[in-house]
């Protein structure tokens, strides 16, 4: 049965389409690391991908470069934290190989070119209802006719902007195979939002600052009132808030992202240390990042070593994913 979990409470995709073409050909597609740019959208991202013939001369295949993704140089860290849940830790060395990242959470725009290119049809809109955070009561309910064009239920409509949410993993999962990459592995995803930055509890630092404008975030006391002084109640367009040091914007806050990992609380007592790619196997998938429904009080889920787990096909209006591709 479908499911959404109030567990949730704080809990909880662009590509362009000739990068997602992947085996053909280009060069228009790469950004280096760090570098700024606007958030994507359907007429930009078509502007940075103009095939150009592969460098060693042939002339019958492009190479797929990424665009608004950032390119994140291997390494090792130290994973997990001792200062949250137990299953946030133990503090544990991590290795990962280079991979790609989607700088921005995947916007419903882009999921659009998705759903226009293959008619894919979401789980939610499959289900007919999907789970909603209800403001005035402060629960989730489900709601009838909420779907990834419909987040907040069929009479709200999502901005071209905001991330796309309402979708499953199973829905992310197919989007990130059509564009040529993957859901990031939870190890990924942590070594990228620590943004080169050891030991530190936010994607920028210890300190989250004063007037609140580093991430989108629940202010004020959960569930009751959202003060909305960060400058949204609810989801943001992707990249309203600076990036981190790695040039990712919203790694934290807005809404959570789906890795590709099983859940399981005890894998980083036994897990691997090299790529890890989380459990055999499992009931919930990973989530990683927190949302705008995370509070000081309640969830803390903007931490970079939060841990969230859902069934793999949840839907919710707080729920979202990026992609990464291998480097
Ligand atoms: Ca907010």
């Amino acid at each position: 049965m479908k499911m959404f979990m109030k567990s949730l409470l704080c809990a909880a995709k662009g590509i362009t389409l000739s990068c997602a073409l992947t085996i053909l050909v280009s060069q228009g597609c790469n950004r280096s690391a760090g570098q700024e740019s606007a958030p994507p959208s359907s007429d930009n991202a078509n502007a940075n991908h103009q095939p150009v013939p592969e460098s060693n001369g042939s002339a019958d295949r492009v190479i797929p470069l990424p665009a608004d993704m950032v390119f994140i140089k291997g390494g090792s860290f130290l994973m997990g934290t001792e200062d949250g849940h137990s299953y946030e830790g133990p503090i544990h060395e991590v290795t990962v190989k280079s991979f790609w990242i989607d700088r921005y959470e995947v916007t419903v725009a882009r999921f659009a070119e998705f759903v226009q290119a293959t008619g894919y049809k979401t789980e939610a809109e499959r289900w007919g209802w999907s789970g909603v955070f209800d403001i005035e009561s402060g629960e989730w309910k489900k709601v009838d006719g909420a779907d990834w064009r419909h987040p907040d239920g069929p009479d709200s409509t999502a901005s071209p902007d905001e991330p796309v949410t309402q979708v499953s993993w199973n829905d992310a999962a197919a989007y990130a195979r059509w564009a040529g990459k993957r859901l990031p592995t939870e190890a990924e995803w942590e070594y990228a939002a620590r943004g080169g930055l050891a030991g530190k509890k936010y994607a920028w630092g210890d300190e989250i600052p004063s007037n609140g404008k580093r991430l989108n975030w629940w202010q004020g006391v959960f569930p009751e009132k959202d003060t909305g002084e960060d400058g949204y109640k609810g989801r943001a367009p992707v990249g309203s808030y600076p990036p981190n040091g790695y040039g990712i914007h919203d790694i934290t806050g807005n809404v959570w992202e789906w890795c590709a990992d099983w859940f399981d609380e005890a894998y980083y007592e036994r897990g691997e240390r090299t790529d890890p790619r989380g459990p055999e196997q499992g009931g919930e998938r990973l989530l990683r990042g927190g949302s705008w429904l995370c509070s000081d009080n309640f969830c803390q889920g903007y931490r970079v070593a939060a841990r969230s787990h859902t069934p793999p096909d949840s839907g919710l209006n707080n729920l979202g994913f990026r992609c990464v591709r291998d480097g």
